[in-house]
């Protein structure tokens, strides 16, 4: 690449080149330099806030040449490129991460000291970057994570939402959602203006014939937006490949129309066009697990997608080879349906602008791409009517049937005498309006599907999948159990406790090969390893418990048992069922003698997580669990025995601070609805057991660390049918210990009974369709062993430890490293030694 510039030229480049800072004085000396210049400031008015800021851009600018050396290998080296296509990435804080992941944190520690700066005090002044709802946005971020340490050549694609998910506020115990305005000042993003793609919607398909006769599809009309890049440097870790993560801004294009709006002096119209395209990227949607079919969700979808595969199709062709290459140039990854519009887009692109024939663009095209599906719950399966996309994107429509059709012919040829098949498995459901389902067209334009964890991915093949894996066969359909990232959720959420862990193991190799803890499982015995094992938790928890004491006001033990439950307020999460548990501790608790309740383990119960706006039942839940902290916080018959707190606007930094100080979370989802979990990974890797139900990833957890080492009770997937069939027809009798805590409810003991009527009655009286009665019995008894299990604190330890030892199966790295493999086809790029 550097032959290409002539020799004096290339030497005053190299003369000049910029290195970032290289230790403590270079960091110091670039915060003061920003301080100074960027920020226009000086030492007399450096307030935390602008300590970060300087902090940030000291760190952002040896991104950024990282970032360009990674791109300018990459392009180089011109092999075969991943590309993440994601609505949601659920990044958080970035400086941290930036400081651990290029080994460069001690520095920065110690340079701000000398500049009057506590590093915690300034990490914390960081926005999070939030643009994402639960689990499937920060999956993404911790895919991320793993591609560049891995150094695989990967990008991100991404819309760059002005409001990221809603700031939750909980005023007189209920939820009130405010907007989360994060880009007033963000170091991380990196505008490329000239990097811009015109995005068409609206209009219509006019078809003429060509010279040879071929039918000629036109898209004409309708009105133009332009996507404005922003780029995100993504660092792996103990490694100087930087990726790239791409987020997409809507902006009016500024077309010949707009001037002669605005130079006929009609300003307010021009201006209103304006904001209507930068409507397109404003704010996330913020419902996990639900669809609503939105048009504005549509366009988003479209914008993004179009722009992504703008962008990739420019890189593509720079190589000069011919298409029939694409899919070894090229894998996609589909984050759920969102990105399906995809498939048709590379369709259209292909046969209408580039000119090949059907066949080899839908060949092209299947082997591009790869999609995984998170949830089997029917609402959340995305649809969309058929005349809103008509009418948006009309000549999408076409090749959606004609995709459609294709693939209805080889399912009739295969199965000539199943009629039933057909309307099972087509793309369009025939319902009024008729529906575009989007998991079966991400489905048929894909060359493998794959689920999240193993109980979820036999799901799909058996359930809602099963007709394709008939015509498909079972080879199209894989599992890939989810990870998390080491870096982010031990090294940097809990610095001593991967100190400690580096202290035993040999070091820090293990946050780059998760599977040495299991080295762990040697010290289990040693009596000083234990004891700071120990102190370790106590120190989380008393961080966690001041944390409590400054935002909810409550004073709680941190020699309590901590158990948390915190992740997206949903009825099939079931927290519902957690605060009827600790209703009903509460009323054991009164109903015993003073010396009684002497020998009770004393508990925390800690609640965190989003209700989506609009979702009702959810906003009852977080109302019922504030009501009843407020009534067992204050009973002085209970002291310490039971606290019941909810931690305002869970997030990722409040994760990041709530997990390593749990001592025992809830993963509690109805069998065969939550596809995998991920924090449930996130805790046990942070030493804290787990309670929780035959669901996701709970069952390979159980698997790894052995049974003895997890709280796992209810029913099991298998059973859930019938189950349910049991409430609707038969007679549906309350479990009496439930009963009791309805009763209290609604005796009026946590406020005004009417406002938790429909969770009493959704269980009581609408068949309990998440089963809360039918495994509340066996939720109560496993609590009360892990009571026993927490009093045998030696005990409790080593199951700890040994836990701890066997989770480096969930890594994300291993995670990344089997779709490379078995989806992708892609190699790492290898760095050379620098
Ligand atoms: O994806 C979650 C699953 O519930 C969880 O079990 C799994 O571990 C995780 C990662 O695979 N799904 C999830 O978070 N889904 C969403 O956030 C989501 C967001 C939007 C929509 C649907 C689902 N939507 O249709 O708009």
């Amino acid at each position: 690449v550097e032959a290409s510039i002539p020799e004096p030229q290339r030497a005053a480049w190299l003369k000049h080149q910029v290195g970032g800072f290289k230790d403590k004085d270079g960091f110091e000396s670039e915060v003061v330099r920003h301080v100074e210049t960027t920020l226009a400031r000086s030492m007399f008015n450096c307030d935390e806030s602008a300590a970060y800021s300087a902090a940030a851009l000291a760190f952002r600018d040896r991104l950024i040449l990282e970032w360009n050396r990674t791109q300018q290998r990459q392009t180089y080296a011109d092999s075969k490129r991943v590309y993440y296509l994601s609505l949601e990435f659920l990044m958080g804080r970035a400086l941290d991460n930036a400081m651990l992941n290029i080994g460069q944190k001690d520095v920065a520690r110690a340079g701000l000291a000398e500049l009057g700066f506590r590093i915690e005090d300034v990490i914390e002044q960081e926005h999070d970057a939030a643009l994402g709802n639960g689990g499937l946005g920060r999956l993404a971020a911790c895919f991320l994570d793993s591609l560049a340490s891995l150094n695989y050549p990967a990008w991100g694609y991404g819309l760059r939402y002005r409001y990221g998910i809603f700031k939750q506020e909980i005023i007189d115990g209920y939820q009130v959602e405010v907007p989360d305005y994060w880009l007033d000042f963000n170091p991380w993003e990196f505008p490329r203006h000239d990097i811009a793609v015109d995005i068409q919607f609206y209009g219509n398909v006019v078809k003429s014939t060509d010279e040879s006769g071929k039918t000629i599809a036109t898209w004409e009309g309708g009105e133009t937006v332009k996507a404005v890049a922003y780029d995100m440097p993504i660092p792996g870790y103990a490694t100087s490949t930087t990726n790239n993560l791409r987020l997409w801004s809507s902006k009016a294009a500024s077309g010949e129309f707009d001037f002669q709006k605005f130079n006929s002096g009609e300003y307010e119209s021009s201006v209103a066009d304006q904001q209507r395209a930068e409507t397109i990227s404003a704010v996330l949607y913020p419902n996990d697990n639900l669809d609503r079919g939105k048009e504005l969700r549509l366009k988003q979808q479209y914008f993004w997608v179009a722009a992504s595969l703008y962008d990739i199709i420019r890189r593509f062709k720079k190589s000069k080879r011919p298409w029939e290459e694409f899919p070894d140039q090229v894998a996609i990854q589909l984050n759920d349906t969102h990105p399906t519009l995809a498939i048709v887009e590379l369709q259209r692109i292909l046969t209408d602008l580039e000119g090949l024939e059907w066949d080899e663009a839908w060949n092209i095209v299947t082997n591009t791409f790869g999609y995984t599906n998170h949830t089997v719950l029917p609402e959340a399966l995305e649809k969309w009517s058929v005349p809103l996309i008509q009418h948006l994107l009309p000549r999408h429509l076409q090749i959606i049937y004609d995709i459609n059709l294709e693939f209805l012919q080889t399912v009739e040829r295969q199965f000539p005498n199943d009629r039933d098949i057909l309307g099972r498995v087509s793309i369009i459901e025939e319902t009024q309006p008729k529906m575009i389902r989007m998991a079966h067209l991400a489905i048929v334009g894909s060359h493998k599907v794959n689920g999240v964890a193993e109980l979820h991915s036999d799901l799909i093949k058996t359930t809602i999948f099963k007709d394709f894996v008939e015509v498909f066969g079972p080879d199209k359909f894989t599992n890939v159990t989810n990870g998390i990232t080491p870096r982010r959720w031990l090294h940097q959420a809990n610095p001593r406790l991967s100190g400690l862990i580096a202290a035993k193991t040999g070091g820090h190799e293990f946050l780059s090969d998760l599977t040495l803890l299991n080295k762990l499982e040697l010290h289990v015995d040693d009596k000083a390893f234990r004891k700071e094992w120990a102190e370790i938790k106590y120190a989380n928890k008393v961080r966690l418990a001041k944390h409590i004491k400054a935002t909810n006001g409550v004073t709680v033990n941190p020699s309590s048992l901590f158990d948390v439950q915190v992740k997206r307020i949903h009825e099939y999460k079931r927290q519902q069922m957690n605060i009827f548990g600790a209703i009903h501790r509460y009323l054991s608790l009164k109903a015993m003698t003073p010396e009684e309740r002497k020998k009770q383990q004393p508990r925390v119960s800690i609640f965190g997580g989003k209700a989506a706006p609009g979702y009702w039942m959810a906003k009852q839940i977080i109302h019922l669990i504030n009501n009843v902290g407020a009534v067992v916080n204050n009973d002085k018959d209970i002291g310490d025995l039971l606290k019941v707190i909810f931690i305002e606007d869970y997030n990722v930094s409040k994760a990041e601070m709530i997990i390593p100080a749990s001592d025992l979370s809830e993963h509690i989802s109805t069998a065969g609805t939550e596809a995998s979990g991920t924090s449930n990974m996130k805790f046990v890797l942070n030493g804290g057991l787990i309670i929780g139900t035959c669901d996701g990833a709970n069952i390979e957890i159980t698997r790894e660390i052995g049974e003895n080492n997890i709280f796992l009770f209810g029913n099991l997937a298998e059973d859930v049918e019938d189950l349910r069939h049991t409430h609707t027809y038969g007679k549906h009798t309350v479990d009496p210990d439930l009963a009791r805590v309805f009763e209290a409810i609604e005796s009026g003991t946590f406020g005004n009974q009417e406002d938790f009527a429909g969770m009493i009655t959704a269980v009581r009286e609408h068949g309990d369709y998440y089963l809360v009665s039918d495994d509340f019995r066996s939720y109560l008894e496993t609590h009360a062993l892990v009571d026993e299990a927490y009093r045998d604190q030696e005990g409790w330890i080593t199951k700890c430890i040994t836990s701890v030892a066997r989770m480096g199966f969930f890594s994300s790295d291993r995670c990344i490293n089997e779709y490379a493999e078995e989806i992708w086809n892609v190699e790492p790029l290898k760095v050379d030694d620098e």
